[in-house]
């Protein structure tokens, strides 16, 4: 096994909540700030959540087109969000943004986009895993209509070069699946940017509302381990317009340990100085996945979508 270490200082900035009237210009001044605090913290990515730019607005059922559209990007940068890209150049600092995507031909995604230090974009992924439902259940406390604002994203998982690191990325509910970090696993990833809203209240089964923290927290330690990755997690938390939601962002190592774990539910950066090469010490041994897997045994899992009895 290598000796040598890559390192890479990653931040994680959590968002508090953003209040559906809060301006695009007031939300923006909230994600420079976190850039500075990381970039005086040391470090090349700061890592927002999903929808970083608006309210979590699937919590409502919107039957007015132009103010549904109004939470949407149709540029990146726009005149709006162009000061991240000027404060990535001006800090020398990468960011990892969420937002919702009406593209040009008007498809819509629930997006990520990874721009590097110089301010140009490396990556853009597209959620995979939309939850929730497409129409309104007004017995709801609240909706979760993701499945009516946004299309399911038609790229697989990727992996790309970036800050001298393997770098992925998926979004919120795409982190409960394991077929996210595998895909990616095979890809070689380093690090698994992931960006959350997610509710305390779970409409369909409540049972689960004290066990949102535990699950979150599960799925990406299983996630880096299993992959031997490290996985940044970032909330947005508190409570939204009325809705409560998980914050405890954390940094996973490849181990499954948490390295870093924010304490409030509101804007706060957690830092870790992640050693890549601690990768390979699962990746090369446990879980070396040209040893061990068994692909030829695996076929249900791209063939299948639901359980099937046979
Ligand atoms: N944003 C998002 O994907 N949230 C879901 C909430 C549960 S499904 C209604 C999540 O998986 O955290």
């Amino acid at each position: 096994m290598s000796t040598s270490s890559r390192m890479l200082t990653v931040g994680a900035a959590q968002m508090g909540p953003v209040a559906r009237d809060e301006s695009r210009r007031s939300v923006v001044a909230r994600l420079v700030e976190l850039m500075e605090q990381a970039a005086a913290a040391g470090c090349r990515l700061v890592v927002f959540p999903e929808l970083a730019l608006t309210t979590f607005f699937p919590r409502w059922y919107l039957t007015d087109q132009a103010e549904v559209d109004a939470f949407y990007e149709t540029e990146m940068p726009g005149p709006q969000t162009r000061p991240l890209f000027e404060a990535a150049v001006r800090l020398g600092i990468g960011f990892c943004l969420g937002y919702a995507e009406l593209t040009p031909d008007g498809h819509r995604y629930n997006t990520y986009l990874l721009v590097d230090e110089g301010g140009r974009q490396v990556a853009k992924f597209r959620k995979v895993h939309i939850p929730g439902h497409s129409d309104n259940e007004p017995d709801r406390p609240f909706q979760h209509l993701e499945r009516h604002y946004f299309e399911e994203g038609p790229e697989p998982f990727g992996v790309w070069d970036a800050f001298g690191a393997r770098v992925g990325m998926a979004i919120c509910n795409d982190r409960r699946w394991p077929e996210t970090y595998r895909v990616m696993g095979l890809q070689g990833v380093e690090m698994v940017l992931i960006g959350y809203n997610t509710p305390l209240h779970y409409a369909p089964d409540p049972t689960q509302n004290p066990l949102q923290a535990f699950h979150n927290h599960l799925v990406m330690q299983s996630g880096a381990y299993q992959n031997g990755t490290w996985v940044v997690g970032v909330a947005k938390g508190g409570t939204e317009e009325g809705v409560e939601s998980l914050a405890q962002s954390a940094i996973y190592a490849p181990s499954g340990q948490i390295v870093a774990q924010a304490i409030t539910t509101d804007d706060e950066l957690i830092v870790a100085r992640c050693d890549l090469d601690w990768c390979r010490r699962y990746t090369g041994t446990l879980f070396d996945f040209d040893v061990y897997r068994r692909p030829e045994l695996y076929g249900r899992i791209t063939t299948q979508k639901g359980v099937v009895l046979d």
